[in-house]
């Protein structure tokens, strides 16, 4: 019979000398909470989920009902568990605290509770993004200094995936593996283990409406993507895919390779990115280094970037490792 995603967990955890079975509860919570969201997804108009909330979150974006739904499925199915000591949301200005009435645990959760939102309305594939860290020894009550841990300190990311099947992809930092959803008995099935990025691609991923406010590097590396073999500068022809939805876009190259780009521009001065270092970049740049790949803003991996802010953007160039490195050796004046 093929392992389900808690059975995994369970095993995997029975190697970690000391673990309390905290960790375990916490991520079964995590599932709970995806397969719930997975579920309002797939009905769609149906239970009249889609379309606008009318209001905006802390990045100053119009959220979509399911914005809303989705990050309150997410709190109510993780708070009560006596796993978590506070999260933090993409949709939520603040940390939540986890409430008086529950008893309080050592990890600190991190989510993006629908992200690609705006394809929901277009039936086009989104997805939740998760990453797991442990709260400062000592500290019952976090405050949102205690979140800004670099990713390296991760003890768990991943996404899921909510596509024509739903799918859960997750690292703990020893390899990643993929997991389908079978909604006749309601368990993730193992079907995608240790997922491996092949290091080289030819397949690129970025919006090129922003191409005007990309800098050097990122000019020049999509230039010789498109001339291909015709200017001398690359060796081989590449596709281009642009979903639109980071989720479906990582999935993508775990699958079938790519690199995925969303660099530094000059669109709007204050902003160093569009995506979000705790709630994308850290648990995108775990799962796909875990895979095989690489992660940098071209200039650090992200990884080792100390978080100033909870909702701090940064730009993401991740993907296949023998571009990225390409990227990143643009970046620093090289010529390969
Ligand atoms: P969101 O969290 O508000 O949905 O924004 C993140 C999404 C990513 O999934 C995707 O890669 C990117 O925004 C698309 O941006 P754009 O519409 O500029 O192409
Ligand atoms: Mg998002």
């Amino acid at each position: 019979m093929s392992k389900n995603l808690v059975q995994f967990i369970i095993e995997e955890q029975r190697h970690i000398p000391g673990a309390s079975g905290n960790f375990t509860g916490l991520l079964s919570d995590v599932i709970t909470a995806c397969k719930i969201i997975a579920h309002d997804v797939h009905k769609g108009a149906l239970i009249g989920v889609l379309g606008s909330a009318g209001s905006e979150n802390i990045q100053g974006e119009t959220q979509k009902k399911l914005d809303v739904i989705t990050n309150e499925i997410f709190i109510r199915s993780t708070e009560w568990g006596g796993h978590l000591a506070a999260m933090a949301s993409e949709e939520m200005e603040d940390i939540y605290p986890i409430p008086g009435q529950y008893p309080k645990g050592k990890y600190l959760l991190v989510f993006d509770p629908l992200d690609g939102s705006s394809n929901i309305d277009v039936n086009i594939s989104v997805g939740t993004i998760f990453s797991i860290l442990r709260a400062p020894e000592g500290i019952a009550n976090p405050t949102a200094t205690d979140f800004l841990q670099p990713g390296t300190k991760q003890v768990c990311a991943g996404y899921a995936l909510y596509g024509p099947s739903t799918m859960l992809v997750l690292t703990t930092g020893n390899g990643v593996n993929g997991f389908t959803l079978d909604s006749d008995i309601g368990e993730f099935i193992l079907t995608h283990p240790d997922m491996c990025i092949p290091p080289d691609t030819q397949e690129f991923a970025i919006n090129t409406s922003n191409q005007r406010f990309w800098e050097e590097p990122v000019q020049r590396y999509v230039e010789e993507c498109v001339q291909g073999k015709s200017s001398g500068g690359r060796e081989k022809n590449f596709n281009m895919r642009w979903v639109a939805s980071m989720v479906a876009e990582v999935h993508r190259i775990l699958t079938r390779g790519g690199i995925f780009m969303y660099p530094k521009d000059t669109k709007d001065p204050a902003k160093a990115g569009k995506l979000r270092l705790m709630y994308e970049a850290n648990p995108m740049s775990f799962i796909v280094e875990q895979a095989g790949g690489a992660a940098s803003t071209g200039r650090e991996r992200i990884l080792d970037i100390q978080p100033s802010n909870l909702h701090q953007r940064v730009p993401v160039i991740l993907g296949s490792k023998n571009e990225v490195e390409r990227v990143i050796s643009y970046h620093q004046g090289a010529y390969v």
